[in-house]
C-alpha cells in the first residue's frame, strides 16, 4: 500500500503551494493528511482534486503517518517533529530547528540525495530558501570544478516572511500608487507606507531595498547570512568553503535571486559552465544579454527550475565565475524540494 503523508503547517504560504505540489505531481501517497494549528483545525482545503478536512495538531494526529512534513515556525518543528518520529513517521522538516544538527541530514536531491537515508532521529532537514536557490546550479559545477569559494548577494522576495511579505508589499504599493513624486525626497517612502510596527520588514520595502533578512546574529551578520554559510558547506560536503553573504530584501512577490561570485578548484570557462549547467535537468540556463535574455523572478515565479544567467568569468579573479541565479522560493525554495525528499523516503519504505 502506498505511505501515508501528513502536511503540517498546510495553510501558511508554503503549506499552500505544497498542496498545489501535491496535487499536480505524480502520487505516491496513499492517505495525506493535513495537520495545522488548533486556529486552523476544521478548514476545508483542496489537495488532488479532494476536499480535506485539517486537523489540529496533536501526537494523536501522526498515527499511522510514514512521512510528516513540516512547515511551521522553527519552536514549534522542535517541539513536534520529533513527536511525529517518536510515533514512527519520517519528519521532513523545512524549519531551521535542526538543519545543523549533525544528526538531521539536510538534503537537495540534486546535491545530495544519499544523505537522506542516514537518519539517526527520524528527521531530515530541508535548507532554506536563499541557501535552496542557488544549490542545484552550484551543485552541478561543484561536481565538475570543485567549489573552493562564494561570495553571495541575495536579492529575496517578501514572500519568503511567510503570508504577511505580500500582504505587506501590496499595502504599502497601494498606499504609494499614484503619487509620481513619491521616492523623490529622502524620507517620503517612510512617511507615507503604514506603521513599520506592523510590517514583517524594519524599512519600507516598496520603491526600496532593504539589506537585512532574518534576525541579529554575532558582529552584525543577520541569521540568513550565517544559514547560506552552514547550509551550503554541509550540502555541498564542503567543511573548509569560504562564504560571504549579504541578504537583501527586494519588492519581488516571490522568487529569491542571487548574484553569486564562485572560485573554484580547477580553471573553469564560460562555455564548460554552460555545458554543465545545460546538462543539469533541474536548470535551465537563460543567457544572452544582447537579445535581452536572462532570468528575472517576474518572468520565473510559480516555476519548478532554477535559472541561470550572467554568466561571466571574473575579470580580476582567476577560476572564478559571476552569475545570477534565480528560483522560486516557495517551490524549489521550499515545497518543492521537500516534496522531493519526501518522495525518496516514499520510495525507499516501499522498496
Ligand atoms: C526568507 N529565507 O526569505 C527566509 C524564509 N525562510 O525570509
Amino acid at each position: 500500500s502506498k505511505p501515508t503523508l501528513a502536511v503540517v503547517g498546510a495553510t501558511g504560504a508554503v503549506g499552500t503551494v505544497m498542496l498545489d505540489i501535491l496535487s499536480n505531481r505524480p502520487d505516491v501517497w496513499g492517505e495525506i493528511r493535513l495537520i495545522a494549528s488548533p486556529r486552523s483545525a476544521g478548514k476545508v482545503l483542496r489537495v488532488r482534486g479532494e476536499d480535506v478536512v485539517v486537523q489540529a495538531l496533536s501526537p494523536e494526529a501522526f498515527d499511522g503517518v510514514d512521512v510528516a512534513m513540516f512547515d511551521v515556525p522553527d519552536e514549534v518543528s522542535a517541539e513536534w517533529a520529533p513527536i511525529a518520529a517518536a510515533r514512527g513517521a519520517v519528519a521532513v522538516d523545512n524549519s531551521g530547528a535542526f538543519r545543523m544538527d549533525p544528526d538531521v541530514p539536510l538534503v537537495v536531491p540534486e546535491c545530495n540525495p544519499e544523505a537522506a537515508r542516514v537518519r539517526p532521529k527520524g528527521i531530515i532537514s530541508n535548507p532554506n530558501c536563499t541557501t535552496l536557490s542557488m544549490m542545484a546550479a552550484m551543485g552541478a559545477l561543484h561536481r565538475e570544478y570543485g567549489l573552493k569559494a562564494l561570495v553571495v548577494a541575495s536579492y529575496q522576495a517578501v514572500s519568503g516572511a511567510g503570508v504577511a511579505g505580500p500582504e505587506r508589499l501590496y499595502d504599502e504599493v497601494a498606499a504609494l500608487a499614484g503619487d509620481r513624486a513619491i521616492g523623490t525626497v529622502a524620507g517620503d517612502v517612510r512617511k507615507a507606507v503604514p506603521d513599520l510596527a506592523d510590517s514583517p520588514f524594519p524599512a519600507p520595502i516598496a520603491f526600496n531595498v532593504v539589506p537585512w533578512a532574518g534576525s541579529l546574529k554575532e558582529d552584525g551578520w543577520a541569521s540568513e547570512e550565517l544559514k547560506v554559510r552552514n547550509e551550503s558547506r554541509k550540502i555541498l560536503g564542503i567543511p573548509d568553503l569560504k562564504v560571504s553573504a549579504t541578504c537583501v530584501r527586494v519588492p519581488v512577490v516571490t522568487t529569491h535571486s542571487l548574484a553569486v561570485h564562485a572560485t573554484f578548484s580547477k580553471p573553469v570557462t564560460v562555455e564548460g559552465a554552460r555545458a554543465i549547467l545545460d546538462a543539469a535537468p533541474t536548470v535551465v540556463v537563460l543567457d544572452d544579454p544582447a537579445a535581452g535574455v536572462f532570468p528575472t523572478p517576474a518572468d520565473v515565479v510559480g516555476t519548478d527550475p532554477t535559472y541561470v544567467g550572467r554568466i561571466r568569468q571574473a575579470l580580476d579573479f582567476p577560476d572564478t565565475l559571476d552569475l545570477f541565479v534565480c528560483g522560486d522560493n516557495l517551490r524549489k525554495g521550499a515545497a518543492l524540494n521537500t516534496a522531493e525528499i519526501a518522495e525518496l523516503v516514499a520510495a525507499e519504505l516501499s522498496a
